[in-house]
């Protein structure tokens, strides 16, 4: 394929001047991009051990038995109110991650949501369905209103089941005719220790794992502080460590004062 590298009645294109600028552009155009080489070998291990960690006292916690009547048992909800060692919070805060979300969210943003996610091997999981992670929603927004983050524990592969997307449809309302998306589907294919990212309005679906290891992966979805968290936790609750500096991506209370008098003070701060 020779891609032509002319072209005429252009006055205006983005310019790139960094790594960072080329995953913006992928996400603003296509709706996805993979951030690579965020933490080191011994981080990755790291974090590996601690999610099963973490799995086995949610599971203690809750009982695979609830947890499975709820179609929850493959999921870890808010992970980093659980663990102690502040691994999760660290990969709410890493750096090149909120480099990239801030270019694209222009102003205040918050975390949402974090989900320790299974992909099991050879199973259905509640993942493995097409969804935006502002579900139900059916309209669109010149800027994202929200990021997710699909941290890797495990390489993404095609056998495991990594992550399909519909490019593009972060710009549309409906959900595509079922031939654009036979035609237009891709995998995502990333290594353990990169975050894949996406507009939280594309389409998206984990495949399924044909391998015989579950597949894991932590996403966190980062949005304006309009959308509300669906678990509405004290920031003193999160027994990790948090830098200061980042204290505010955990809460999004600046916007919700509880009376006028408290507003106003808000507002002066
Ligand atoms: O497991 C995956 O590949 C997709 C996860 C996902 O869709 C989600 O967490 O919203």
């Amino acid at each position: 394929m020779i891609i032509p590298n002319k072209n005429y009645g252009v006055n205006e294109q983005t310019e790139i001047t960094s790594k960072i600028d080329k995953n913006i552009e992928d996400i603003c155009v296509n709706g996805f991009t993979v951030l690579n080489d965020c933490f080191k070998e011994s981080e990755i291990e790291e974090i590996s051990k601690c999610f099963d960690d973490t799995k086995k006292q949610f599971y203690q916690m809750y009982s695979y038995k609830y947890l499975q009547s709820l179609d929850e048992h493959n999921s870890i909800r808010a992970p980093f109110l659980i663990d102690k060692t502040g691994i999760f919070t660290k990969l709410v805060t890493n750096k090149k991650l909120m480099k990239l979300v801030s270019g694209l969210i222009r102003g205040s943003f918050y975390l949402n949501q974090q989900n320790g996610i299974i992909n099991p091997a050879g199973e259905k999981y509640n993942q493995g369905m097409w969804h935006r992670d502002l579900p139900y929603q059916h309209f669109t927004s010149s800027t994202p209103l929200g990021i997710n983050a699909l941290y890797c524990v495990d390489d993404f592969t095609l056998e495991n089941g990594s992550t399909f997307v519909l490019p593009g449809t972060h710009k549309v309302t409906k959900f595509p005719s079922d031939m654009f998306v036979k035609e237009n589907a891709k995998q995502i294919i990333a290594k353990s220790g990169s975050y894949i990212v996406l507009d939280c309005m594309i389409f998206h679906s984990g495949g399924l794992n044909k391998s015989l290891h579950d597949r894991r992966a932590v996403n966190h979805l980062f949005t304006i502080p309009h959308i509300s968290k669906p678990i509405d936790y004290n920031i003193n609750e999160i027994p990790g460590l948090v830098e200061k500096k980042y204290l505010k991506i955990f809460s999004k209370s600046k916007n919700n004062a509880i009376n006028v008098k408290k507003y106003f003070k808000l507002k002066r701060s």
